[in-house]
């Protein structure tokens, strides 16, 4: 009853184009616009609405029944255009067909076999880590960012050494696949083909180890869990969520302490408060900037009623600088502020499942790199990349100054 009274007021737009190049490289302007002209927003230019306030993001996000993914987490709603390949049974599902998927990579990738692993990546990360002072000049994202997610994460997902390669590449296709079939994404396509296929084929049994990610989500499969039919589907969530994400949290970590020099000391006197500096990082410069979902019914929102078979763009990354919930210092890079509740990894049933590895790959490079850095200074310029989802840096020129 009272959803029904509920005043409904007429919904702002905005004639700006979010997948514009400008837009991507300097969003905070537009994301301000955003949050002040509404709760919810109509952008013409893609038919869809957007919502960039903290409360509104969050509760859309965690209110999957009126919000779903079923019919595609980007633009294009699978109820009315064919996938560009088969739904992801995790990102692009609802529950409950989402929960049986969701159960057997939480078990996977639960913080007990993230546990078993930390050793291991905390030995590659020393080994980068010194051989990267040793040159003393280097490229914060080709050289350190890429570097380490690239070993570690396909090691413990038993992929053979061969044709790594494709993952970053294939990465960027399935960002740049959320947003319109613009430029970034027609660029990501062109040489697709050898990338998809590689994929696909490393999802299969044989191509794993026995003792990786990969294998274990095979052996639920034998257990009756998922079917046999599921499993190579998963395995690809894990290839197509689990390497660009961790390069982009890592690289932009490192740009907000490279230009913040007083948070870097801070950071070097407390390498222990490596795993609060990525969570702040999260925040104040989110890899994943957006999601969309899909309204299978009208749904009220603040006020603001949203159509059925709308798809709305949620901004990840203005909530996560909102000052009606970060106060008047949202704006600013502070690893003191324990920037925890952001929702650069989602938040609710979809929240991402890879964040026990994810955070323990930034948590030991970081600590590592805190300990043995006293200093870390831009050289020159860094260089945006650009993708429709993600946000980063394809370029961070860097001096690394030892204690
Ligand atoms: C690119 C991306 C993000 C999150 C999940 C997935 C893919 C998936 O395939 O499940």
């Amino acid at each position: 009853m009272t959803i029904e009274q509920e005043p409904t007021v007429d919904i702002p737009t905005l004639d700006v184009d979010p997948f514009s190049a400008e837009i991507l490289t300097q969003p905070y302007d537009f994301h301000e616009q955003l949050r002040e002209i509404g709760p919810v927003v109509h952008l013409p230019r893609y038919g869809v609405y957007a919502m960039g306030r903290y409360d509104d993001v969050h509760s859309s996000l965690v209110n999957w029944e009126s919000f779903v993914s079923s019919r595609g987490a980007g633009l294009s709603d699978f109820k009315r255009e064919k996938p560009w390949r088969a739904p992801s049974l995790l990102l692009e599902s609802d529950p409950p067909i989402h929960t049986a998927a969701r159960t057997v990579m939480s078990g996977v990738v639960s913080v007990r076999t993230v546990r078993q692993l930390r050793a291991g990546f905390e030995s590659e990360a020393d080994a980068l880590v010194d051989s990267l002072i040793e040159r003393g000049t280097i490229d914060a994202v080709t050289d350190l960012a890429e570097v380490f997610p690239l070993k570690v994460f396909p090691d413990a997902m038993g992929l053979p050494a061969e044709g790594r390669e494709n993952l970053l590449p294939y990465g960027a296709l399935a960002f740049n696949a959320f947003g319109p079939h613009n430029a970034l994404l027609e660029a990501a396509l062109a040489s697709a083909a050898p990338v998809q296929e590689w994929i696909l084929a490393s999802c299969q049994r044989d191509a794993l180890s026995s003792d990786g990610f990969g294998a274990q989500i095979w052996a639920a499969a034998d257990r009756g869990e998922i079917t046999i039919e599921q499993a190579p589907l998963l395995v690809r969530s894990l290839l197509s969520a689990g390497v660009d994400t961790t390069v982009y949290g890592i690289a932009n970590s490192l740009f907000a302490l490279a230009t913040n020099p007083a948070q870097w000391t801070a950071l070097h006197d407390n390498p222990a408060g490596a795993k609060f500096a990525f969570d702040e990082a999260l925040r104040f410069e989110s890899p994943v900037q957006t999601f969309f979902r899909t309204t299978p019914k009208p749904v009220n929102v603040a006020g603001s009623s949203i159509p059925e078979d709308s798809k709305v763009l949620l901004f990840l990354g203005a909530a996560n600088r909102d000052p009606r919930k970060w106060g008047p210092t949202a704006d600013q890079f502070d690893i003191a502020r324990r920037g925890g509740g952001h929702v650069a990894f989602g938040m609710g049933v979809h929240q991402c499942v890879g964040q026990p590895i994810a955070r323990m790959e930034a948590e030991v490079i970081l600590t590592a790199l805190a300990r043995k850095v006293r200093r870390i200074e831009l050289v020159s310029e860094p260089r945006a990349k650009l993708n429709n989802t993600l946000k980063g840096w394809a370029s961070i020129p860097v001096a690394l100054v030892p204690r």
